[in-house]
Parts: structure tokens; C-alpha cells; sequence
């Protein structure tokens, strides 16, 4: 990749809370790699986690400019969940800016939604950013207590089969609660790793 870690660091622009989510992020997607998925190229591993919310506090407007700027227009559907779209638009920068490789660039994209058989990467970002040390609410501190619970008690790919399913479980539950939209993907993916907990 033709970027380096200080590129990246120095061309965010996040308020200190993000920034610190952005670095705890990385660090929880390298802990969670060395352990699920030892082959990854840790610098995949970093860059996707660095940037996975370069675009967090845009506004829809910013979200939708810097869409255009690639030829990509949003639907109606999609301004309906907006924290979805920044997934979108840092994956869309990081292909067409910053000319990444496509897997970062999914990690990037689904890391908000998750999807159906997540690669080592997209599942490593994902799961990251749900746990990693910096998130402190109740959720986030339960579900960090389950995996290292099922880490215990279970293979490390059972444990993280059975912590997606939480992960995703909380998300869904939440949308419910505030009659927000639930992406498919995201409706797929729990039931994609919670089939997958039940067949060996
Ligand atoms: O960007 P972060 O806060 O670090 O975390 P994230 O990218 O997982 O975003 C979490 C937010 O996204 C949270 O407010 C719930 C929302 N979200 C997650 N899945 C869906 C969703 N919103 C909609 N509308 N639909 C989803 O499927
Ligand atoms: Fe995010
Ligand atoms: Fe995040």
C-alpha cells in the first residue's frame, strides 16, 4: 500500500473522542487478529481500523457531496439511516482517494452492518469497533465480559461465532427499540453466525 500509518493519522480529522475510538479500535483489531486470525496482514488490519470512521461526524449533506465526487448518489433509503452512511462514503474515499485494496475497503464498508460469512478482516474491524477498550456503556462492557467469558469456555472461533451473534442481537434489539430501519445485511449476518453456532 502506498500510504503509510502517519499518512492516515495525519489526514483525519476527528474530534479527540473519535480519535480515541479510532486508536483503540486498532488496537482491539490487532489483539482480536493475532488470536482469530493470524495470517491477516497487520497493516490491512491497522489501516481499515484507522479509517473505518474517517467520516464519522460528517453531516448527510458532507456525507452526500463526498459520495458525488465519486459519481455515487445516495437513494432516499439511504438517508433514512444515516449513521450507515459512513461506512459508505470512508469506504468510498479509501478506494478512490486513497486507492486502497478492495478487502480494506470492505472491512471499511461493512463495518457498521457486519454481513453473511464476514473474511477474517471485515470480521476482525467488525468486532473491533464494538469492543475495543475506549467504549464504556453497559453493552459494550457486557458484551467484552461474554466473549472473554466464552473464550474460556469454548474454541476461539466458537467464542467469536457466539459473540457476533450477541454483538448483532444488541444492534437489532436497539433498532427495534427505536423503530429504526435494520439493514439486511445486518439482519443476515446474526442469522448467518447464529446457524453457524449451531452446526459443527
Ligand atoms: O461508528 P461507531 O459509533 O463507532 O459504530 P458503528 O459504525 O457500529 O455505528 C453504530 C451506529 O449504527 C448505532 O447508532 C446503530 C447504527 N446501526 C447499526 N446497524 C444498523 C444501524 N442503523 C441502522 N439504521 N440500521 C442498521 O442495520
Ligand atoms: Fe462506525
Ligand atoms: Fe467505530
Amino acid at each position: 500500500m502506498n500510504i503509510t500509518r502517519d499518512d492516515i493519522l495525519n489526514l483525519l480529522v476527528l474530534s479527540p473522542k473519535r480519535f480515541k475510538h479510532t486508536l483503540g479500535t486498532e488496537k482491539a483489531a490487532l489483539e482480536l487478529a493475532r488470536l482469530h486470525h493470524p495470517d491477516l496482514d497487520v497493516e490491512k488490519v491497522a489501516f481499515s481500523a484507522l479509517l473505518h470512521d474517517m467520516t464519522k461526524e460528517y453531516s448527510v449533506e458532507q456525507h452526500i457531496a463526498a459520495a458525488e465526487k465519486f459519481g455515487v448518489s445516495f437513494s432516499d433509503v439511504d438517508i433514512l439511516s444515516p449513521k450507515l452512511l459512513h461506512s459508505k462514503t470512508a469506504s468510498l474515499i479509501s478506494r478512490f482517494e486513497l486507492k486502497l485494496p478492495d478487502d480494506v475497503c470492505d472491512a471499511i464498508l461493512y463495518h457498521t452492518t457486519g454481513r453473511i460469512a464476514m473474511t477474517p478482516l471485515e470480521e476482525v474491524l467488525y468486532f473491533a469497533d464494538y469492543i475495543e477498550e475506549n467504549r464504556v456503556d453497559d453493552e459494550c462492557v457486557s458484551l467484552r465480559e461474554s466473549y472473554k467469558s466464552f473464550l474460556n469456555q469454548f474454541d476461539p472461533r466458537v467464542a467469536l461465532d457466539k459473540s457476533l451473534v450477541l454483538s448483532f442481537d444488541r444492534t437489532i434489539g436497539n433498532l427495534m427499540k427505536k423503530s429504526h430501519i435494520i439493514d439486511k445485511n445486518t439482519v443476515e449476518a446474526r442469522n448467518y453466525y447464529l446457524k453457524k453456532t449451531f452446526i459443527k
